[in-house]
């Protein structure tokens, strides 16, 4: 009698962990173990589910050449790894990425006849003009539910303004804090890792939500309306929303609704006098050099950056309110684009080169929070780099976990952390995020393995 007997892991989790099956571009680790007595060929392939047009790609070695299929032969008492990655479309909705959900399937059919499906969602953060009702409605509703906001029949929520969005995200970004946020080229790498911290909470709401990304130089009508943002005027001070979308319960605090008015046309045009996608990634001249105190690429602190901000009256237009209007992350979410695609053109992912990153080391020891390898404050604990404030609520040494990416050393992310993101160099660098229109480039990590 022989045995068939088999494990199927993805991030190392057994596939029956619902919130384990979520890749990107970036090749994730599966594996199957053969736990019979018999050697089986494997033939794996993808399965989209109803109407799909999401394809995956595999290889049998992180990074290599992508297929649409492979076959793979265990042996008894073997675990054998593969990669899946989503496969980039250009053209198509979100380049090929899952609008909203597990829409394809892993598909194992093994050579004695039996089959195995994972269903994944090939998860990325994508345009928020773009987004489907329900990736909408998705985002929202955990974005309510981390602050606090009773969504459905969840009754534990503690209420409105009582999240933790409102106790820890909104008072990491206060004045005090600014220095070790702000005006030089720490700015970008504190950003990403402040997205991705709330990022991780909203993905323990709901594993299929992601930030989407506001493109401040295009018009976002979809961005800018009554079932998602809010309807932005140049009159009224605080948007406006329908009674059943629940940032229409939304506090900061006690301090209820959203104030926030624009300087143009929310409907019709993008903010004015911003520089453009093209001239934002030219900053770095033509070899791509980050350059500090916002000069070269880490001008786009300013402009884009600060006049995206500066486009609107309200809680938005200035430091130390600027996350109480959740606008704000869509309006980072794409200043955090803008530099991963920079990124992706200039290839400047290595953390010691210093065109990619300038502050490699330094005498000046009060620039230490800027260093490469400096933990980064609140998740360090302590004090601001100006001595003045402690780390707010519960961030100090708890920087939130996930299953579809990289963990810190002791919960607390350093610069080093937020730079080689689509994990070319080392693939444990891999953050669990990308973006829809930054590919996983697979001709440069050939480059870098060769
Ligand atoms: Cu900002």
């Amino acid at each position: 009698m022989s045995e068939f007997n088999f494990n199927v892991r993805i991030f190392g989790e057994s596939s029956a962990n619902l919130k384990a099956a979520y890749i990107s571009w970036v090749p994730a680790p599966m594996s199957l173990e053969n736990t019979g007595d018999q050697p089986v060929n494997v033939d794996i392939s993808y399965e989209q589910v109803g109407n799909s047009i999401t394809q995956l790609d595999f290889m049998e070695e992180y990074g290599v050449d992508p297929s649409p299929t492979m076959t793979i032969t265990v042996n008894p008492g073997e675990t054998k790894e593969f990669f899946v990655a989503g496969k980039f479309q250009p053209g198509k909705p979100h380049n090929g990425a899952s609008p909203d959900g597990m829409d394809v399937f892993v598909v194992m059919n093994m050579s004695h006849g039996w089959k195995a499906k994972v269903a994944v969602m090939v998860r990325v953060r994508r345009n928020a003009n773009e987004l489907s009702a329900k990736a909408k409605r998705d985002f929202i509703n955990a974005l309510a539910t981390v602050n606090g906001i009773k969504v459905g029949n969840n009754s534990t929520a503690p209420g409105a303004g009582k999240g933790i969005y409102s106790t820890d995200f909104v008072p990491i970004h206060q004045s005090d804090a600014s220095a070790n946020e702000h005006g030089d080229t720490q700015f970008l790498p504190w950003h990403r890792l402040y997205l991705l911290d709330l990022e991780r909470q909203l993905q323990n709401v709901n594993p299929a939500v992601t930030l989407p990304y506001w493109r401040f130089d295009q018009v976002a009508p979809n961005v800018f309306s009554k079932d998602f943002m809010g309807e932005t005027s140049t009159t009224s001070s605080n948007v406006a929303f329908n009674p059943s979308n629940n940032l229409s319960k939304w506090k900061i605090g006690s301090v209820s609704n959203i104030s926030r008015s624009s300087s143009f046309n929310t409907l019709t045009d993008a903010p004015p006098h911003l520089r453009t996608q093209a001239q934002t990634l030219a900053l770095g001249g033509a070899t791509g050099i980050m350059g500090t105190h916002q000069s070269q690429f880490s001008k786009m602190e300013g402009n884009p950056h600060g006049w995206a901000h500066g486009s609107f009256s309200g809680s938005i237009s200035s430091i130390s309110t600027a996350p109480r209007d959740p606008l704000f992350f869509l309006l980072h979410c794409n200043v955090d684009r803008l530099w991963a695609m920079w990124q992706f053109m200039y290839k400047r992912d290595k953390f010691d080169d210093k065109n990619t990153y300038p502050y490699q080391t330094s005498e000046d020891t009060s620039n230490a929070w800027k260093l490469v390898n400096a933990q980064q404050w609140p998740w360090s604990g302590g004090k601001t780099a100006n001595g003045q404030l402690d780390a707010p609520g519960t961030r100090s040494n708890n920087f939130t976990k996930t299953l579809t990416g990289k963990n810190f050393t002791g919960n607390v992310p350093t610069i080093k952390d937020t730079i080689d993101i689509y994990a070319y160099h080392d693939r444990s660098n891999y953050l669990g995020f990308c973006y829809d229109d930054v590919p996983f480039d697979y001709t440069h990590k050939k480059n870098i393995t060769a």
